[in-house]
C-alpha cells in the first residue's frame, strides 16, 4: 500500500484568520475519523490500584496496556476496554481518569496544529522551520542530514553539532609541525519523540540546538564540549504519530507510529519495543496489533526504527562505534533510566558490574542535577526491544532514557503539560546533558577506573 502524502500544516501566522474554503475542507477531512480509527478500539487513561512490585507492574503491562506512571501501590495506564478488563481480572481496582486536557480556549485549532492555549509547542513543520533557522544562523556549528523517512514519508533528520575549535580530533602538533594522528571526537546522540504524545521531548531538542548555538564561543563549558565532541540530535523519531496526535485540535493520547498492521484495523507499532536486541524476549512487549506496546512483525519492522538504527550503525568507523553515550527523551515521571529493561538483574551477559556501576554513577549524578529519580529501567517493569537495550547491548553505547516533566499524572498535565512549562522543563536538563558530554570520553572515570578502561 502506498503511504499517503503528508499534509503540510498551516503556518501559525495564519492562526486567527478567517478560515478559507480550503482550510474548511482540510478541517472536515481531519475531523472525520479515517476508516482505520473508526474500528480502532478507543483508549482511556486509568488508575490501577494494587500493583506495588515490578513483577506486578509487568503483569499489568502484559495485558497490552501501556504503563504511563508508577506510584507506590498503583499505576496509571493507557488501555482499551478489553485491556482494562484484563487488568481487573488480575484482581486490581481500575478507575477511569479524565481524558487529555482541553486547550482549545474556546477557539478552533487549525488542523495539524497545537490547540491555541498550547501554541508554543511546535508541530512537525514548525519544528523543522525552527531547526532550519538555527542552522542558517550557526552554519559553521551545525548541519542537517536527512537520514530517512517515516512510514507516511516525512523526513527523519539528524542535526550534527560540533565546534571548529581545537579540541580532540583536530590534528596539528603544538609546534605547527606535521599533523598528529588525531583521536576522534567522542560522539553523543540525543533522540526524541519515539512516543507520539510525548511532545515536550521535541521541545527538548529545540532547546538543545538553541542553547548550543547561542552559547558556543561565550559559555566556556559549552564551548569546551562542542570543541571536543560531536553531538547528534534526532529531534523527531515519530513525526507521523506526533502529527496524528494533534490533528483534530483535541489530543488523542496516541503512542505508536502510524504504520498499518496486516489483517488488523489497529494501526501502529510501539517504536520503543521494536529495536533489535532481545526483541520480544521476555514479556516486555506485545504481539497483538491492538496493544499500546505492539512490538511489530520483526525487529526494525518500523521504518522509523530502521532509519535511526542504520544511522547509528553508520557511525561505526574502522570497526569502532564513534557514539559513546546517548539520551533518549520521553515523558513523563521525572526519571533517569539505564539498561537493561529486559531483565530485573543488575548485571547480565553484556552488562558487567563495572558497566552497571558506571551507568549508575553517571545516572545518579545527572539525576542529582535535574531532580529526577535514577534507577534501572526494569525497576519500573520489564520492557524488551527498547532503544537503550539495543544501544548498549548491541552497540556498547552508554544509553539513558530521561522521562521528563511532570512527576505524576495529576497536577502537571501528564503527557500534556501546558506550554508555559516548556522553557523551565527543558532548561532543567542543561546541566545533566553537559555532564553526559563531559563523561562521554570515558564513562568509567565515574567509578575511578579510567586507567583500566580508557587508555
Ligand atoms: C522505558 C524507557 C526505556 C526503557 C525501558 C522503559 C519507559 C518508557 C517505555 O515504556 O517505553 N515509558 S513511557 N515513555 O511512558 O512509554
Ligand atoms: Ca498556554
Ligand atoms: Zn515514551
Amino acid at each position: 500500500m502506498r503511504p499517503p502524502t503528508p499534509r503540510t500544516p498551516r503556518s501559525r501566522r495564519l492562526r486567527g484568520k478567517v478560515a478559507t474554503a480550503a482550510t474548511a475542507v482540510l478541517l472536515t477531512l481531519a475531523m472525520a475519523a479515517p476508516a482505520a480509527s473508526r474500528t480502532e478500539e478507543p483508549t482511556h487513561s486509568y488508575e490501577v490500584t494494587g500493583p506495588r512490585t515490578a513483577a506486578q507492574r509487568t503483569a499489568v503491562a502484559a495485558t497490552g496496556a501501556s504503563v504511563d506512571a508508577v506510584r507506590r501501590g498503583s499505576v496509571v495506564i493507557t488501555a482499551d476496554a478489553a485491556q482494562a478488563e484484563r487488568v481487573r481480572r488480575l484482581g486490581y481496582s481500575v478507575r477511569v481518569l479524565p481524558g487529555p486536557p482541553d486547550r482549545s480556549d474556546g477557539r478552533r485549532a487549525e488542523p495539524f496544529d497545537f490547540p491555541p492555549a498550547d501554541a508554543n509547542y511546535h508541530n512537525y513543520a514548525e519544528a523543522m522551520a525552527e531547526i532550519n533557522a538555527d542552522i542558517a544562523r550557526y552554519p559553521s556549528l551545525m548541519s542537517k542530514q536527512v537520514i530517512g523517512k517515516s512510514y507516511e514519508g516525512r523526513d527523519i533528520i539528524a542535526v550534527k553539532v560540533t565546534g571548529a575549535g581545537t579540541g580532540t580530533g583536530t590534528g596539528t602538533g603544538p609546534t605547527g609541525g606535521a599533523a598528529v594522528a588525531a583521536a576522534a571526537r567522542p560522539e553523543v546522540l540525543f533522540t526524541h519523540h519515539q512516543h507520539a504524545r510525548e511532545h515536550l521531548t521535541v521541545e527538548m531538542a529545540l532547546y538543545l540546538l538553541k542553547e548550543f548555538g547561542s552559547k558556543y564561543g561565550s559559555d566556556a563549558r559549552v564551548t569546551k564540549m562542542l570543541d571536543s565532541r560531536v553531538v547528534w540530535i534526532v529531534p523527531d523519531l515519530n513525526p507521523d504519530g506526533g502529527e496524528y496526535d494533534i490533528a483534530t485540535g483535541s489530543y488523542r493520547s496516541w503512542r505508536k507510529n502510524r504504520q498499518p498492521n496486516n489483517g488488523s484495523s489497529a494501526r501502529g507499532t510501539d517504536l520503543n519495543r521494536n529495536w533489535d536486541y532481545k526483541w520480544g524476549c521476555c514479556g516486555g512487549s506485545s504481539g497483538s496489533t491492538g496493544s499500546e506496546t505492539y512490538r511489530g512483525t520483526a525487529p526494525e519492522s518500523a521504518p522509523e526504527v530502521k532509519v535511526v538504527a542504520d544511522f547509528v550503525r553508520s557511525r561505526i568507523v574502522d570497526g569502532k562505534q564513534q557514539i559513546k553515550a546517548a539520551i533518549d527523551f520521553h515523558t513523563y515521571s521525572e526519571l533517569v533510566l539505564w539498561p537493561f529493561g529486559w531483565t530485573y538483574d543488575d548485571t547480565a551477559p553484556g552488562m558487567t558490574k563495572d558497566d552497571r556501576d558506571a551507568f549508575a554513577a553517571v545516572g545518579k549524578s545527572m539525576a542529582a542535577s535535574n531532580g529526577y529519580t535514577p534507577e534501572q529501567a526494569s525497576d519500573l517493569y520489564i520492557t524488551d526491544g527498547s532503544i537503550d537495550d539495543w544501544l548498549w547491548g548491541n552497540q556498547k553505547i552508554f544509553a539513558y532514557t530521561f522521562e521528563m516533566y511532570p512527576n505524576s499524572s495529576g497536577a502537571g498535565g501528564g503527557f500534556y503539560p501546558p506550554d508555559e512549562v516548556i522553557d523551565r522543563e527543558t532548561a532543567r536538563n542543561r546541566d545533566a546533558v553537559l555532564q553526559l558530554l563531559e563523561n562521554a570520553d570515558c564513562m568509567y572515570r565515574s567509578i575511578g577506573k579510567e586507567a583500566q578502561y580508557c587508555r
